[in-house]
């Protein structure tokens, strides 16, 4: 009975690498210069067409029962391509989210971006009335000072979870970020923020990238080893206010282009791909075993750190989303990753137990 041994070994084989894979980020995209800079691009949404907060995984937030209509259509992305569009229905006077999370999307390319400096994104302000402005915060695991996945219970489920760092675009008068209209050559600079709102010119089309530093976490989340780690994104998340005026045009603004970038990208292309195999490794340890437990963090004061973005209305509808469910995907995620190790920790025991009986 030696094959049917080794077609079980094998199955178990399969079914771990699927799980290392599944754990791990997807794919790494290729390096583009935008503005001089090299930038990798997370998802560009052209595979999302038709995907909407009401209707796909990799979207969240506020959707058609909020009055609003957000999701990826065509036409108002970089070079008229696909985009995310916020757009209105008949909400008005209405603060809302719409989230990305990469792990739905089978497209995402969330590695390779070690050495990057800046967020970076396209922005498409064509249906204001006036200037832009709107709130972002980007979600990742947090990992310790000697680069543990940090985990801690969840209140509500009682189970560990791997923590999440939320950085939140800083709301200081010394808070830079850049701007790169399209066909334009330079970056423009604005420097201070108002309650955290990445502010445009009227009209504005074109690249935004932000500073790293111009981010602090937020959300009662912490950041143990001071840095952005860029292993397992969670969310993009984009809060806006929709009012009437929106619906003049069909659509408010739109998202293109989501990603990181910075000098060092190319020159760390090399190290990257070690990197890459070490930090895959680690994460998948640090799922399956449950990682180091940490203190509970999650519990008391959400509401009070949303009073940075109380400067739109309505902010009571949705200052608790990013808090009772930060990252549902990602833990279901999980126990999916831990039900496949155990079902092939099952098959390797039957494996050996059928070599024993036959051997
Ligand atoms: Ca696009
Ligand atoms: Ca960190």
């Amino acid at each position: 009975m030696k094959m049917k041994k080794t077609f079980l070994v094998g199955m178990a084989s399969v079914i771990l690498a699927t799980s290392v894979s599944f754990g791990a980020s997807a794919a790494k995209a290729e390096i583009q210069t935008i503005g001089d800079i090299p930038t990798r691009i997370i998802t560009d949404f052209e595979n999302l067409d038709g995907a909407t907060t009401d209707n796909h995984d990799a979207f969240f937030g506020s959707g058609s029962a909020n009055g609003v209509d957000f999701g990826v259509k065509g036409g108002l992305g970089t070079d008229a391509s696909k985009a995310l569009v916020f757009g209105n229905v008949t909400a008005d006077n209405y603060y809302a989210e719409a989230s990305y999370n990469p792990n739905f999307d089978d497209g995402a390319k969330t590695e390779g971006f070690e050495g990057a400096t800046d967020f970076i994104m396209h922005v498409d302000a064509g249906g204001e009335t006036d200037g832009l402005a709107f709130q972002f915060v980007f979600g990742e695991w947090e990992y310790t000072a000697t680069g543990e996945p940090r985990m801690k219970k969840n209140p509500e489920t009682g189970k560990n979870e791997n923590a999440i760092t939320f950085w939140k675009f800083a709301d200081d008068v010394n808070t830079v970020y850049y701007a790169l209209e399209d066909g334009g050559t330079s970056w423009t600079k604005y420097t201070g923020t108002s309650n955290s709102y990445v502010r445009l010119p009227s009209g504005f089309k074109g690249y935004v990238r932000i500073p790293l530093d111009s981010f602090d976490p937020s959300w009662n989340s912490t950041d143990a080893n001071d840095k952005v780690d860029f292993k397992h994104f969670t969310r993009f998340s984009f809060y806006y206010g929709m009012y009437n005026r929106h619906k003049t045009t069909g659509y408010a603004m739109a998202i293109d282009d989501i990603g990181f970038c910075g000098a060092e990208l190319a020159q760390n292309e090399n190290m990257n791909n070690n990197n890459n195999n070490g930090n895959n490794a680690g994460n998948n340890s640090g799922n399956n075993t449950g990682g180091t437990v940490d203190e509970d963090h999650s519990t008391g004061g959400n509401t009070g750190d949303n009073d940075d973005f109380a400067e739109t209305n309505d902010v009571g509808k949705n200052e608790n989303t990013p808090f009772v469910t930060p990252d549902t995907g990602d833990a279901t995620a999980i126990y999916v990753l831990i039900s496949i190790v155990l079902a092939s920790g099952i098959l390797i025991v039957l494996a050996t137990k059928n070599m024993k009986d036959h051997c």
